[in-house]
């Protein structure tokens, strides 16, 4: 099909007949990400590569770009009177829009995979769309709801092709955007993961931190055909989550960012809010499963804006075999012996 005849996200948004604010949320989501992927493109011939030299909430340094999509997401959804807040990996406290009146809550990761911006590999941006419920003033009480409750969600992938990937609940549609007419193009309709998989995504670098259920998991993969799983595996790490999970959501496939002793009282690396909740979104809308390891991570009620969450997802076969793993405390060995 000639990109003429392809449908432009505005026309597809509107045939879902959803309500119309939420579809020109996302077209303002949309449209602020072609911004940030001409900035990405562009890279140091915009001054836009390098550390920035602060810190976030997180206490991780903050790169140029990091702030930029940041200061672009903030800025270009503030007016529309469609948000009454935003929250975002970048600011520590929510950031209530100029015309709080809006009936939808915006959260963001606005440049994931921030270790790839220097080295030129994909990043991308992550979002999840919320209901407010309460007429009362936006607090962060507001935001504290299970990621079941997301309205849609979606990332936008900086890849050699721009991509957005966007769930509104019933099922994963991707758009290709089309950088001369600066419009995003459907071009995968209703992605099915496959149910099983040969291929992991894990740091293999934190092995000797892992719990003993993850450590069996990757050690029955590593032993291949010859071990109890009678198979070959093949591993991908990018380091970027939305570049694992858009690898995932194509051919299918596990990722993983599990608990490990490094932090030992934090649930994992990953924000629940902003990273796992709307990737678990996705993920399941495609057909897959995620997991904190014992729980659906869509179920999980949080508690603070930024917590954190262990996070497997992918092939449900594969995922409910590491779940069974956890859940009945089957721990093998983590050094292979
Ligand atoms: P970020 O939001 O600061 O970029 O961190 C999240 C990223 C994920 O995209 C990726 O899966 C993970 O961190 C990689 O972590 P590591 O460098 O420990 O492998
Ligand atoms: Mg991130």
């Amino acid at each position: 099909m000639t990109s003429q005849l392809m449908t432009k996200l505005p026309d597809f948004l509107n045939a879902r007949q959803m309500d119309a604010d939420l579809g020109l949320l996302i077209l303002d989501i949309a449209s602020s990400c072609i911004s940030i992927s001409d900035a990405v493109r562009k890279g140091a011939l915009a001054n836009i590569l390098g550390s920035a030299g602060t810190g976030n909430v997180q206490g991780e340094t903050q790169q140029k770009l990091d702030i930029f999509a940041n200061e672009l997401l903030l800025k270009s959804n503030e007016n529309t009177g469609r948000l009454a807040a935003m929250a975002s990996e970048e600011n520590e406290e929510i950031y209530p829009t100029q015309i709080s009146s809006g009936n939808y809550l915006l959260l963001f990761d606005p440049l994931d995979g921030s270790s790839n911006i220097d080295v030129n590999v994909s990043i991308g941006t992550i979002f999840s769309i919320l209901e407010k419920k309460s007429s009362d003033q936006v607090c962060e009480q507001d935001f504290l709801q299970p990621g079941s409750e997301q309205v849609a969600a979606g990332y936008v992938l900086y890849g050699p092709q721009t991509i957005l990937v966007l769930t509104t609940g019933s099922g994963v549609n991707m758009f290709t955007l089309d950088q001369e007419n600066q419009q995003f193009l459907l071009t995968n309709e209703n992605i099915q993961i496959p149910k099983d998989t040969k291929e992991f995504a894990i740091n293999m670098s934190n092995m000797r931190h892992w719990a003993p259920p993850v450590g069996r998991y990757v050690n029955e993969c590593l032993a291949g055909s010859t071990g109890i799983r009678k198979k070959d595996f093949n591993m991908r790490w990018i380091a970027s989550m939305v570049a694992d999970v858009h690898r995932i959501l194509i051919r299918g496939g596990v990722f993983m960012y599990p608990w490990d002793q490094r932090e030992p009282n934090k649930p994992g690396k990953l924000r629940l809010m902003y990273e796992a909740n709307p990737m678990s979104f996705l993920i399941e809308q495609a057909g897959g499963s995620s997991t904190n390891g014992k729980s659906r991570i869509l179920t999980i009620q949080p508690s603070q804006l930024h917590e954190r969450v262990s996070v497997i997802l992918g092939s449900e076969n594969e995922v409910n075999l590491i779940m069974n793993y956890h859940n009945n405390n089957l721990s093998g060995e983590i050094d292979g012996k």
